[in-house]
């Protein structure tokens, strides 16, 4: 296979309004700046990657602010003007830095997309992935009042969606569950609370066995996967963790301890494309399902869950909707679409979609250039 040369790194700072504000149990997001990282290696195939953050650090710790400082002071600095043989490579390269595993995935993916293209096969194709299309689900933020979720409910079933999600918090829980469950009784539902629980509510939550729901997401503490093993064992609803995996070792002690039954894999939360594959072939052993979260991405972001989403364990569909339920336009051509509930995956190289210069330039803030490997600190190599 051809290495890889990062010659250049170009920043896109966008803002993009979403098409409706979306809310979950740690807060309301009515729009996404993030940072769109473009690699140029020397013979000029560009690789793209998106900081799936937002400008608050209510999901996990990391904000578009601290990826672009991540980026320019330490990230990039360790890997331009060096020979990259596999994008394999770029994840122990990059854990000279703790954590910041969102800022590490923005310009790891990118790698990937660059290499995938120099090799002239697809992300998918590089990680062995075979699946043609990808099955989809919705996740629907905290709606005003159980009607009104319900009629959400009805006009997603109805375009085909193949799991509804929805955001529950205490005080907007099982009222909302129950009526979505009385008017719906055969959908594959589920929840997700974002880390809105503790162990005391605990009779509670067992409320929530009763609807027969796939699974419920991350109920309690973002960095916990203990009390997630006490709950588990008293729940007989599958437990899903989404915020309290960040790596192969995370993933690894939570099935030892029996936290989970399902993992949510997020590129950009474990850090990119190899280690959610890693955590991906573990659950296979394991016979833990998985499913790939979103993240309101824009169509970077999104063409590479679609990507990954083709391994062949990602067996529950996943947060992944088509570029329609979040953006007027999206920056990606051709825009992603859904027919009956499945995405196709694109058979062109590299994340299988195309940035449309025009578009970006439309919801473009700023741009800066990297071009050395120039940076205060100490870098190892
Ligand atoms: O917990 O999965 C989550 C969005 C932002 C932050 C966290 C989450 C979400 C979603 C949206 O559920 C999924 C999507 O449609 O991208
Ligand atoms: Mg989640």
């Amino acid at each position: 296979m051809n290495s890889l040369t990062i010659k250049e790194v170009v920043l896109h700072h966008v803002n993009v309004a979403l098409i409706a504000p979306f809310t979950t149990s740690f807060g309301t997001m009515e729009h996404k700046d993030v940072c769109l990282v473009e690699v140029i290696d020397e013979s000029g195939i560009s690789g793209w990657g998106e900081t799936v953050t937002s400008n608050e650090p209510y999901y996990n710790e990391e904000t578009t602010f601290t990826t672009v400082y991540m980026l320019k002071e330490f990230l990039i600095p360790r890997l331009i003007h060096q020979q990259i043989n596999h994008p394999a490579e770029v994840h122990d390269m990059l854990q000279f830095v703790r954590r910041n595993n969102i800022a590490k995935a923005a310009l790891e993916t990118a790698i990937w997309d660059a290499f995938a293209k120099k090799n002239n096969q697809s992300i998918a194709e590089l990680l062995g992935g075979t699946k043609k299309e990808i099955e989809v689900g919705k996740s629907i933020g905290i709606q005003q009042s159980p009607a009104v979720l319900v009629e959400k409910v009805r006009q997603y079933a109805a375009e085909g969606f193949r799991k509804i999600k929805v955001k529950i918090k205490p005080g907007a829980d099982i009222d909302y569950i129950d009526a979505v469950r009385a008017e719906f009784p055969d959908i594959a539902l589920m929840a997700d609370a974002n880390s809105a629980y503790t162990l005391a509510d605990v009779d509670h939550l067992k409320k929530l066995d009763q609807y027969k729901l796939l699974m419920i997401e991350q109920p309690l503490a973002h960095d916990d996967i203990i009390d997630h093993a006490t709950l588990q064992k008293t729940l007989e609803t599958p437990v899903c963790l989404d915020e309290s995996i960040h790596s192969l070792e995370d993933a690894r002690k939570a099935i030892e301890l029996g936290s989970c039954q399902i993992i949510n894999i997020k590129i950009g939360r474990v850090g990119g494309l190899y280690e959610s594959k890693r955590i991906h072939d573990l659950c296979a052993e394991h016979n833990i399902p998985v499913w790939c979260g979103g993240m309101l991405e824009t169509g970077v972001g999104r063409a590479h869950n679609i990507q990954l989403t083709a391994i062949h364990n990602f067996t529950i569909p996943g947060d992944t909707a088509p570029s329609s339920h979040y953006w007027s336009e999206d920056i990606v051509t051709p825009e992603i679409t859904m027919n009956n509930g499945v995405i196709h995956v694109p058979s062109e190289i590299g994340i299988g979609y195309e940035v449309d210069r025009e578009k970006l330039a439309k919801v473009l803030v700023r741009t800066e250039k990297i071009t050395t490997a120039e940076t205060p600190h100490p870098i190892p190599s």
